[in-house]
C-alpha cells in the first residue's frame, strides 16, 4: 500500500474516476484488497447516472434488488427497496448510504473533472490533472466513467438563441425545475424522453413533444414492493444471486421455451397479452424465442402493440405517429413507460413528427417549424448521450508516446474484454466500451471484478505494469465486430454511434455479451496472464518469478 499527499500531488496505488455504481465498487474492491485508493467524480456529489439523471420520473428499468449491489449479505439486508422499479432519488439515496456504510467517503473527492492523464513510460505510473487544480500520481488508472455519461445536444441553428430555459435530461440541475403553468417542449423520444413526458404532463400550460422516431414502448409495470415480498428477497438472496451473477444479461427473468408459432392465434394472444403485462425487460428476455430472430414472430408483437397504442391514444393520427414504422422491437434498446401514451389524451399534449415537420431553428421565444413558431418558456432535450466512448475520449488521456487515446480509437474502439487497450498499460475502464448490453451493474462488476484480481496477481507477483498483448485485442475487436452484424440492437441503434453525428460506426457493445466475458477470464487465469505483457519497474521480491514478455493468446 502507498499514499502519500503533498501540499499539490497526491500519490496512491489506484485511482478510480467517476462515482457512478461501477466506480463505487472498484473503490470498495481496491480498498478492501490493501491498495490505498482515491476516486475523483466531477459531480458534487456520488451516483454516476443516479446523480446526473434527476429528471422528473427518472427510475430503473431493471428491478431495483437485482440492480443493487451483491458483494455483502448485510447491505442487502438492511435495505428495503420501496419499488419494484426505484425512482432516481431512492437509487441515489441508496449510492450514498453505500458510501456511507463502507465508509468510503474519505477516498472520494468531488467536484473534481479530470482534464488529462499522461502516462509516464520509465516509471509505469499514471500522472492526472482536474479542473480543480489537482493533480494526483497513480500506478493504476481505472476510468469508471460509464457509456452513458456525456449528454448530446444536436447542432439545432439558433440553440443559443434561446431565452428561455433549457435543460438536458442527462445533466438535471439539483434545485428543482419549477414547471407548474409553463409552455414546455421535449426533443427526443427514447428511454429518457418517454420518462419524462407523462410525469410533467398534468403540471405543464403545454407540452409539445418533438419525435423524431417513434419507439416501441411498453408498459414497465412498476408496483410497490410488500413486505411479504421484501421477506421472500430476504430467503431467496442466495439463489437470486446465484442466478443474477451467471445469468446471460444479469436477470432474474427465466427464458420462455416456445415459440410464436409453436402456439394457436388464440393461445399467442393471451400470451402477448400476459408479457404485455410483465415486468419491465421480461418483454425481451422471457418471450417467444423466435422474437428477434424471425421478422414475421416479431411483427406479430409488433401489431399486437400496435393494437395497443390505437386503443389507448384517443387521436387516430397521433396513434399512427407513436407507432414505429421503421424498425422492429428489439432493434433499438426499448423504453418502458408509465402512462406514456395515455398522456398524449391530455388537451395540453401535442405531438410533432419531425419526419413531417422538422425543426427549422430555433428562436429567441422557441421552435420553429414549418408550422410556425411554438412559443416556449422550458426546452427538454431528451436527445441522449455519445455512448460508449464518450467521457474515456474527452478525459485527456495519453499513453505510449504521448499516444492520446482520441487518436488511438478515432476509428472506434479496440480493446481486450473491454477493460483494456494496448499502448495505455496500467489503464482499465470497466464498465466501459464493448461492454455487454443488460443489467449493467452485473456485467460491470464481473469486470471491476477481474480488475481487481488483476491487481492483486500483478502485487503477488512482483509486477508493477501490465498492457494488453496486441493479439489478444485483436482477437477480442474481430470478435465484437463480426458479432456485431447479428447483434440483438441493430445499426440503427446508438450502440453503434450512429446517433453521433462524424462518429465512427463501429459496435460499442460485446457481441460475445456476458458468456465470452467469463470464458475469457477463466483463460487469462488459466493461462497466467499470457493475454498481456507483465513488466516491473522496481526490484522483485524473492518469492517473484521471473520477469517475462507477456505473449499474446493463441487466436
Ligand atoms: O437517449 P436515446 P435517452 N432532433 O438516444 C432523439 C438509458 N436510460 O437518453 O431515435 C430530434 O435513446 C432521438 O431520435 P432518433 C437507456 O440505456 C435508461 O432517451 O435518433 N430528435 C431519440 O428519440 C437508454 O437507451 C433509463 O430519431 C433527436 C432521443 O433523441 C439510454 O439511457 C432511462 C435528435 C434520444 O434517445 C439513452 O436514452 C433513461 C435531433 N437532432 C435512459 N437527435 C431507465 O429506465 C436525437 N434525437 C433505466
Amino acid at each position: 500500500m502507498n499514499e502519500t499527499s503533498g501540499e499539490t500531488q497526491k500519490t496512491v496505488d489506484v485511482l478510480v474516476v467517476g462515482a457512478g455504481i461501477t466506480g463505487i465498487y472498484q473503490l470498495y474492491r481496491a480498498r478492501e484488497a490493501g491498495f490505498s485508493v482515491l476516486l475523483l467524480e466531477a459531480g458534487d456529489g456520488v451516483g454516476g447516472t443516479w446523480y446526473w439523471n434527476r429528471y422528473p420520473g427518472a427510475r430503473f428499468d431493471s428491478e431495483s434488488y437485482t440492480y443493487g449491489y451483491l458483494f455483502s449479505r448485510e447491505l442487502f439486508d438492511e435495505w428495503e427497496w420501496q419499488e419494484h422499479f426505484a425512482e432516481q432519488p431512492e437509487t441515489e439515496r441508496y449510492l450514498n448510504h453505500v458510501v456511507e456504510r463502507f465508509d468510503l467517503g474519505r477516498h472520494i473527492r468531488l467536484g473534481a473533472r479530470v482534464t488529462a492523464a499522461h502516462l509516464d513510460e520509465r516509471s509505469g505510473t499514471w500522472s492526472v490533472v482536474t479542473d480543480d487544480g489537482g493533480e494526483v500520481r497513480a500506478r493504476y488508472l481505472v476510468a469508471a466513467t460509464g457509456v452513458l455519461s456525456v449528454p448530446y445536444f444536436p447542432d439545432v441553428p439558433g440553440r443559443e438563441d434561446f431565452r428561455g430555459e433549457a435543460y438536458h435530461t442527462g445533466l438535471w440541475p439539483a434545485s428543482p425545475v419549477d414547471f407548474a403553468g409553463k409552455r414546455v417542449a421535449v426533443i427526443g423520444t427514447g428511454s429518457s424522453g418517454v420518462q419524462i413526458i407523462p410525469e410533467i404532463a398534468g403540471e405543464v400550460a403545454s407540452l409539445t413533444v418533438y419525435q423524431r422516431t417513434a419507439n416501441w414502448c411498453t408498459p414497465l409495470n412498476n408496483r410497490p414492493i410488500t413486505p411479504e415480498e421484501q421477506a421472500q428477497l430476504r430467503a431467496g438472496f442466495e439463489a437470486m444471486r446465484e442466478i443474477l451473477n451467471t445469468s446471460l444479461a444479469g436477470f432474474l427473468h427465466q427464458p420462455h421455451d416456445r415459440a410464436t408459432f409453436d402456439d394457436s392465434e388464440e393461445e399467442r394472444q393471451a400470451f402477448y397479452e400476459q408479457m404485455w403485462r410483465s415486468p419491465g425487460f421480461s418483454k425481451l428476455t422471457s418471450h417467444y424465442t423466435d422474437l428477434l430472430v424471425d421478422p414475421v414472430a416479431n411483427a406479430g408483437w409488433c401489431e399486437f402493440v400496435a393494437g395497443k397504442v390505437r386503443s389507448i391514444v384517443r387521436d387516430p393520427a397521433t396513434a399512427e405517429k407513436l407507432i414505429p414504422k421503421d424498425h422492429r422491437f428489439g432493434e433499438k434498446r426499448p423504453p418502458f413507460v408509465t402512462g406514456y401514451y395515455e398522456a398524449f389524451n391530455r388537451p395540453n399534449v401535442s405531438l410533432v413528427d419531425l419526419h413531417q415537420t422538422p425543426i427549422l431553428r430555433f428562436t429567441p421565444d422557441g421552435i420553429e417549424t414549418a408550422d410556425g413558431v411554438q412559443e416556449l418558456d422550458i426546452v427538454v432535450w431528451a436527445t441522449g448521450f455519445d455512448f460508449g466512448t464518450g467521457a474515456l475520449l474527452r478525459m485527456g488521456i495519453h499513453g505510449r508516446d504521448g499516444l492520446a487515446l482520441a487518436d488511438h480509437w478515432a476509428g472506434g474502439p479496440s480493446t481486450f474484454l473491454g477493460i483494456q487497450t494496448t499502448r495505455f498499460p496500467n489503464l482499465f475502464f470497466p464498465g466501459g466500451p464493448h461492454a455487454a448490453a443488460g443489467n449493467n451493474p452485473r456485467y460491470n462488476g464481473d469486470q471491476v471484478d477481474f480488475v481487481t484480481d488483476t491487481l492483486v496477481y500483478l502485487r503477488d507477483h512482483g509486477y508493477d505494469t501490465i498492457e494488453v498483448g496486441s493479439d489478444a485485442e485483436e482477437r477480442w475487436t474481430r470478435m465484437v465486430d463480426e458479432g456485431a452484424a447479428s447483434a440483438v440492437f441493430g445499426e440503427i441503434s446508438y450502440y453503434f454511434g450512429t446517433n453521433i453525428p462524424g462518429k465512427p460506426r463501429r459496435y460499442l457493445l460485446n457481441s460475445g455479451g456476458r458468456p465470452k466475458l467469463f470464458k475469457e477470464i477463466a483463460r487469462v487465469a488459466a493461462t497466467d496472464y499470457r493475454a498481456f505483457r507483465l513488466t516491473r519497474s522496481r526490484p522483485a521480491s524473492a518469492a517473484s518469478p521471473p520477469l517475462r514478455a507477456g505473449a499474446a493468446v493463441e487466436p
